[in-house]
């Protein structure tokens, strides 16, 4: 039966309707009758310090709970606050919606006061946007947003719904029908031909290799991933979304590629005869030198966005389709392989994997930021959800935490965003509230966005926040060191300090500057009430290894010196 209801109802009601119970937010004048509103429907808004924070927890609430993460906020200032969160979503394919209130129809285009194009300035960086003047058209929008932001390859997807619109009244139902939009007909089907010529290279190839990304948690396709593997004996690099797609501790596992992954999986790269990318888009982070990258091997590429097959990487066999789908497909026809010699010989390069467990070397009295991320791997036994910021230590986590599961891993790849790592934290840890958090975050970049510690005290939210405290905005100055003739241009970093910065909040905050300390302290803050700071003074200048210089030969690494000052080591057996 239709019943009388304001527009500002409507999109609470839809809201409702797709299963959402938490938003994120902050308030504003164009905004306001949808806050009015939402005081009657059982929707926890959680109220950011700024709207950035938002559109970051939306971000990490879908990355965690493999649903859409909404964010709300007000014309103007709130709305362009949205924006660096929903080009981070854009650039790693996350599904949120974002929700923002727009001044009067009537006033758009008069430089009202507040007044932006949203629309405009997000449509480079949005899957879909809408600007919404009329009170009947709310709920198509929010359907279609909701269906967008999820269908396909995800996304981000604004909604922009003018106040006299909010304000207006219209008899309204909800309409289960689902959603059917013109101009949006994937065509997901797996081609036999394409099939037929990825069966052949499977079968002839002597040295394939998987790329493993973050497609296989879209499409939930981590035991099919695993199946295939294992039925042709392959060897497994991850890229860096793609981390806990497959389980670190497979024996096919043999890491993350790339420009700071490990050597010997860039080497078995740039040798392999056959390489099967898994819902993985040949980032250049991930192959170097394009005009150098794996010449030798044909490549499968199975994507279901079709913009991105041949775009930079040619692929001899193209399956567009759902990964999990395709895989099955695949299962039926391919045969078992054995690589046995390629894998031994992979093995040969790793070298004695135990050199790398830092555990077991001497301590020499600096605090290691791998030995902090390594204790805490440790001391949470792989399960916690580790949302990092942007820097050395992300690259430090993907390399010292080994993720067993999907959607333990957390972090903006494709944007790279410094202050990423608190707000998406707090979202992941309302969207899996059973699930330790941990924030692994920089000094610089945790500074970015400090200020949402407030909000996880109102909410009584708890992460655990690591920082670590390098003094230094630590990846520029690595890039400094190794390619600027050390001139530290802007990067030494004070900052203030954290203890007080989290007693100030009401939290608890701890300080570790030596490695005895670190597994108490790591303990301490998991058993404790609601978020805990944590100050991690590491090494100052300590860099990660190796690195592919950007644009240099994958193969091409800088490896960490094997002399002192540094006591860390990659393998017994570097060739290089
Ligand atoms: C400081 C820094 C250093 C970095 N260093 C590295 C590094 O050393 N190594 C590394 O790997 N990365 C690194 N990155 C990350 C890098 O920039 C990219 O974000 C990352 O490589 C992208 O991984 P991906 O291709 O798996 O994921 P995405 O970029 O998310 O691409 C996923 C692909 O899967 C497809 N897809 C989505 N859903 C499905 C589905 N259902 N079925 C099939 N396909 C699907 C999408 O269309 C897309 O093409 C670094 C980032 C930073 C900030
Ligand atoms: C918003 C934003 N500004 C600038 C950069 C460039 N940048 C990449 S890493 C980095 C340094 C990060 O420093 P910190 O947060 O202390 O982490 P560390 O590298 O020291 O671990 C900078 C400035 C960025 N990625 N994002
Ligand atoms: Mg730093």
């Amino acid at each position: 039966m239709p019943t009388p209801r304001t527009g500002a109802q409507i999109i609470w009601e839809c809201l409702v309707h797709q299963g959402v119970n938490t938003v994120f937010g902050y308030p504003g004048g164009a905004i306001l009758p949808a806050y009015d509103a939402m005081l009657d429907y059982p929707v926890r808004h959680v109220l950011v310090r700024h709207e950035q924070g938002a559109s970051h927890m939306a971000d990490g609430y879908a990355r965690a709970g493999g649903g859409v993460g909404v964010a709300v906020a007000t014309s103007g200032p709130g709305a362009t606050n949205l924006v660096t969160g929903i080009a981070t979503a854009m650039m790693d394919s996350v599904p949120i919606v974002c929700i923002t209130g727009q001044v009067p129809s009537k006033l758009i285009g008069y430089d009202a006061f507040q007044e932006t194009d949203i629309t405009g300035i997000t449509l480079p960086i949005t899957k879909h946007s809408y600007l919404v003047t009329r009170v009947e058209d709310i709920m198509p929008a929010i359907k279609e947003a909701f269906h967008l932001a999820q269908s396909g390859r995800p996304g981000p997807v604004l909604v922009d719904i003018t106040k006299d619109a909010q304000q207006a009244k219209l008899d309204w139902e909800w309409n289960p029908a689902p959603v059917k939009m013109r101009g949006l007909r994937p065509k997901l089907s797996v081609s036999k031909t394409e099939m037929a010529k990825a069966v052949d290279l499977i079968r002839s190839s002597k040295k394939p290799v998987i790329l493993a990304g973050q497609g296989i948690l879209h499409s939930g396709a981590m035991k099919e991933v695993r199946q295939f593997a294992e039925r042709i004996k392959a060897p497994v690099a991850m890229t860096l979304l793609g981390l806990g797609g497959f389980p670190a501790s497979h024996s096919l596992n043999i890491g993350m590629m790339g420009m700071h992954g490990e050597a010997w999986v860039n080497h078995a790269i740039q040798e392999a005869d056959l390489l099967l990318a898994f819902g993985m888009r040949f980032d250049d982070r991930v192959t170097g030198n394009i005009k150098t990258y794996a010449l030798n091997a044909k490549k499968i590429h199975i994507d279901i966005d079709p913009s991105e097959i041949n775009k930079n990487v040619t692929a001899d066999a193209a399956i567009v389709a759902d990964l999990r789908q395709a895989l099955k497909d695949l299962l039926d026809v391919v045969e078992p392989g054995d690589h046995a010699p390629w894998l031994k010989y992979i093995g040969s390069m790793k070298g004695d994997s135990a050199v790398r467990d830092i555990q077991s070397l001497p301590d020499n009295g600096h605090l290691y930021a791998p030995h902090v991320i390594n204790d805490i791997w440790r001391i949470t036994e792989g399960k916690a959800i580790v949302v990092t910021d942007v820097g050395q230590h992300q690259m430090w986590e993907a390399q010292y935490y080994h993720h067993e599961s999907p959607r333990t891993l957390i972090t903006s790849g494709g944007l790279g965003t410094m202050g990423f790592g608190l707000p998406a934290a707090i979202g992941a840890k309302l969207a899996r509230p059973d699930a330790e958090v941990w924030a692994i975050v920089g000094d610089g970049g945790f500074q970015m966005t400090a200020a949402e510690l407030s909000t996880a005290a109102q909410e009584g939210v708890k992460v655990n926040v690591a920082i670590i405290n390098n003094g230094y905005l630590g990846m520029v100055r690595q890039w400094q060191e190794f390619f600027y003739e050390r001139r530290y241009a802007a990067t030494p970093l004070r900052s203030p300090d954290f203890v007080k910065l989290a007693e100030a909040h009401g939290l608890l905050g701890l300080r570790a500057e030596r490695r005895p300390e670190v597994a108490d302290i790591v303990q301490h803050a998991r058993e404790a009430e609601g978020t805990v700071v944590i100050d991690f003074r590491v090494e100052q200048e300590d860099s990660v290894y190796p690195m592919v210089p950007a644009g240099a030969d994958l193969d091409a690494m800088i490896r960490r010196p094997q002399q002192p000052p540094s006591v860390l080591v990659e393998t017994a057996a570097d060739p290089i």
